[in-house]
């Protein structure tokens, strides 16, 4: 008995379910030997460089009117595998993070699977409280009796809410009177008749891994009643380790610290936390919208659990999942080893780097950003005036290219404050090695011979 609305079979589900079963199980074979086993391996490219008009050539981008069969689907996937990016490949040094961390890709492919969204307690009960232990956790690492906390996308979320935070603590009716019934705020101090309101401080700088002096900070903050809030998006994760986390000695005196950890301790992009040491809820006075369709008051259940009303966003990704997933697997001994191990990485490069002729470090490191010049046999005899800095500046960005169209090696530069282009190199993964440190130095060399 078919019944037809609009001349539409409303009869049974229209999927075919053992052709979906059966594709997800090739694709998942796919993703285990070309990214999980392959992308790997040392031996293989970290990347397939095509430029964007060849790549589209190379790429079936088109969406048609029909669809295309599960055999098509899948040699599109091998080629999206094929030329993207291997971030998992122990040669790739160019963000702030890297590597594979299995246990946090078994949480990322379970959350995709079971495609929960953490607004609600009742759509996301496991996620919700998964997200509260880890955020327990990371508050005690701190050095906070307690808190609250959210986990959002990005550092610069984190910063942005904690920004929202201190005004919102400064300015209590900021939510009806608007930023015209408020005074004019200013984030440092002013002689301008403005109102001073956060300090913003850095715990490892994107570019330099630099930290800021936290405790110095904390007591202006305190004397003259500024929030502080501390970016520790790249550096938070050295307060796993009790032999590096006093370069943040006195954040536990910050009134909110954003910390990702899907940077050193490779939760998987993205995993950002914006910790808050304020207890009174300040989060969800400051966020609530109290949408009526998600945060009903008269549920049957302890609604305090709909935490996505502390969140910007409505829709949610369990991000604190795929820490937890590690934490557990790992330990806190063995977070606190893969921090150590790559600080003690870096510093075998730094020392490497001293010794060799035409590198020369920017800086002595804090973290695990070691930033230097490679200086090509041309140039190693010239006084360091402006043609030699005018001739250096070119010289990352062509071997950059160079690397990237081999695919061996990937690590970023960039110029800053004044330094002309330098290289960063970032190490963080648990599969890279002294050896990979020394290939990185020769083929570098190799690749920068005019
Ligand atoms: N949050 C900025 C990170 C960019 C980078 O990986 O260099």
């Amino acid at each position: 008995n078919a019944v037809l609305v609009d001349g539409v079979v409303l009869n049974g589900p229209t999927t075919d379910a053992k052709a979906g079963e059966k594709f997800v199980e090739e694709a998942c074979r796919l993703i285990m030997e070309e990214v999980v086993l392959k992308a790997t391996d040392v031996n293989e490219k970290v990347c397939e460089w095509r430029p964007p008009e060849q790549l589209k050539q190379l790429l079936d981008l088109e969406m048609r009117d029909s669809g295309e069969p599960p055999h098509k689907l899948l040699e599109l996937c091998r080629d999206v595998i094929h030329y993207s990016v291997k971030t998992n490949h122990p040669r790739f040094f160019n963000q702030l993070y890297a590597g594979l961390d299995y246990y946090s890709l078994v949480a990322r492919f379970m959350t995709e699977a079971l495609n929960p969204s953490v607004y609600t307690y009742e759509v996301s009960p496991v996620f919700l409280l998964v997200e509260e232990a880890v955020l327990k956790k990371m508050i005690e690492f701190i050095g906070w009796k307690e808190g609250d906390g959210i986990f959002n996308p990005g550092g610069s979320v984190s910063n942005m809410y904690a920004m929202n935070l201190a005004r919102y603590k400064y300015c209590p009716d900021i939510k009806e009177k608007g930023l015209s019934g408020s005074p004019r705020l200013i984030l440092f101090t002013s002689a301008e008749g403005a109102a001073p309101f956060l300090v913003c401080a850095t715990s490892g700088t994107t570019v330099l891994g630099a930290f800021d002096p936290l405790d110095e900070i904390a007591d202006i903050c305190e004397r003259h009643s500024l929030w502080l809030h501390v970016d520790a998006s790249w550096g938070g994760s050295a307060l796993m380790s009790r032999k590096h986390r006093k370069l943040l000695h006195g954040i536990h005196r910050a009134d909110s610290v954003a910390w990702n950890p899907h940077k050193m301790l490779m939760a998987g992009i993205q995993c950002c936390a914006l910790l808050v040491k304020d207890k009174s809820d300040l989060l969800k006075k400051c966020y609530s919208a109290k949408a009526s369709y998600l945060f009903q008051q008269d549920k049957f259940y302890d609604v305090s659990y709909d935490t996505g009303d502390k969140s910007i966003q409505c829709s949610r990704r369990p991000d604190a999942f795929k820490f937890w997933m590690t934490w557990k697997a790992l330990g806190t001994l063995g977070l606190e080893e893969r921090v150590n191990r790559a600080l003690a990485l870096s510093r075998y490069l730094v020392d490497e780097i001293k010794k060799r002729e035409g590198f020369k470090l920017l800086m002595e490191p804090e973290y695990a950003n070691i930033c230097f010049w490679y200086i090509p046999p041309s140039l190693r005899e010239m006084e360091e005036g402006p043609e030699f800095w005018a001739k250096l500046n070119l010289v990352a960005p062509a071997i950059k290219e160079r690397m990237m169209k081999k695919g061996s090696l990937m690590l970023g530069y960039q110029p800053h404050r004044g330094k002309v282009n330098f290289f960063r190199q970032v190490v963080i993964s648990p599969q890279v090695s002294r050896e990979d440190m020394d290939f990185l130095l020769d083929e570098i060399d190799l690749l920068g011979k005019d």
